[in-house]
């Protein structure tokens, strides 16, 4: 048994890391932010155990992390007695393994959990793992341990595998976020809903999926308006969609062009607005659109962000479309991604609810409204909703 450092920007990098060079079979033992005498390697540290023979100075080489980030390693020597940490790192895998075990068993039932060690570290790690920033995890690890202090009649001490635990978890992830599964802004039709994003994030499949289960299927009037005017075609893809749907499309050149047709269209029951995926470098095109957008207060707009993009980027790409005023966080492809973490911290953090989620390429029916329990489903793997429905 070894054991291993890994230094980058963001646990998800020091962990692809450890994972390139060490392989599937290795454990996660730690994760924390990196110490500051190591500080300069990387943000964050991640700890491998692991079965492989690590040849001295075999380490990632330098420069090739996935954010080029120096992939500087650590020694066992780092870790002082690392005979000491190697066997409690052993006995902290038989556990694990043994854990497995129940659990393959009696797949995820509550029982499966009673009465096996699920340590702090390990709920953290599932947390960590599913791409949610350290802070936070730390932070609503400690709050729902407080929550279960406070809350139920003290049966044992704080034993994290008790499914009380799993509640006061998934509670305290719940209360972190909000949802608003529904379209429009104004108490009477039409509903008027524009969907803003990353090019490629799919806001036209989306806007046709919308269009679809939130018009036809109840045989209201639709209307589809494209902004996307600025790329050759772009408009077409929907132009071809409501044709086949036998639903009122206009391509509109410019913002007056589309509060005009707003304005002609109140008798519409649904008015769905696409808009050209502005990259960073051209959005300030985007500006007119912008303010348009985000002073008209019966037009709801719906920030449309694929789950499947990395955390960090996706923040940057949330604070760019701010300009927009998005009312709504809509998220793609979650059939794209297995971790699902950063959809609650950009709901977290922008204090935006979550409108839908879209879970394949298929029109219409990968649509999804966004609830809490998916949600915290998602983040645990699908243990809570099995435990909920199981008790
Ligand atoms: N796997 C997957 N692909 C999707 C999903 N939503 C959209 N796409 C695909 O992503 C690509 C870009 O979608 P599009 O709607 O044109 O994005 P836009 O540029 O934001 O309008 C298309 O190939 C879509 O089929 C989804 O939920 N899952
Ligand atoms: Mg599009």
């Amino acid at each position: 048994m070894r054991i291993k450092s890994y230094y980058a920007h963001a646990v998800e990098d020091a962990m692809a890391m450890a994972r390139q060079e060490l392989g599937p079979d290795a454990m996660l033992v730690n994760s924390r932010k990196a110490p500051p005498e190591a500080r300069h390697l990387g943000e964050y540290e991640v700890v491998f155990a692991t079965d492989l023979p690590l040849e001295e100075g075999a380490s990632p080489k330098a420069g090739e992390g996935p954010a080029g980030t120096p992939a500087a390693f650590g020694t066992p020597a780092v870790f002082g007695p690392a005979e000491r940490l190697a066997r409690e790192v052993a006995d902290l895998k038989k556990e694990l393994e043994g854990m497995r075990r129940t659990l393959q068993r009696t797949p995820f039932s509550p029982a499966g959990w009673t009465g096996v060690a699920v340590g702090h570290s390990d709920v953290y790690s599932m947390l960590i793992g599913s791409d949610l920033d350290p802070d936070l995890a730390r932070e609503i690890l400690e709050a729902a341990e407080t929550r279960l202090i406070k809350g139920s009649p003290p049966v044992h001490a704080v034993a994290q595998a008790d499914p009380g635990f799993q509640r006061a978890l998934a509670e305290e992830l719940e209360s972190r976020f909000t949802v608003q599964p529904d379209l429009g802004r104004g108490e009477s039709p039409p509903r008027i809903v524009a969907l803003v994003g990353p090019p490629g994030g799919g806001k036209t499949t989306t806007l046709v999926k919308l269009a679809v289960n939130y018009g036809l299927v109840s045989r209201r009037p639709v209307l589809l308006l494209s902004m996307d005017n600025y790329r050759v075609a772009a408009g077409e893809q929907l132009r071809s969609y409501a044709a086949i749907l036998g639903v009122g499309f206009q391509i509109l050149e410019t913002i007056a062009a589309l509060a005009q047709a707003i304005e002609e269209n109140r008798g519409k029951d649904l008015i769905l607005i696409d808009t050209p995926g502005f990259g960073f470098a051209d959005l300030d095109i985007s500006t007119a659109l912008a303010q348009f957008l985000s002073t008209r207060s019966d037009v709801d707009t719906h920030l449309v962000l694929p789950a499947s993009m990395k955390p960090g980027d996706l923040s940057r790409v949330v604070d760019r479309y701010e300009v927009f005023r998005p009312h709504r966080l809509l998220f793609t492809k979650l059939d794209e991604t297995g971790s699902f973490g950063a959809i609650l911290q950009e709901a977290a953090r922008t204090s935006k609810p979550l409108s839908f989620f879209t879970t394949g390429q298929r029109i219409p029916e990968d649509l999804e409204t966004a609830s809490k329990s998916r949600v915290v489903e998602l983040i645990l793997g699908g243990r809570r909703s099995e435990a909920q429905s199981a008790a």
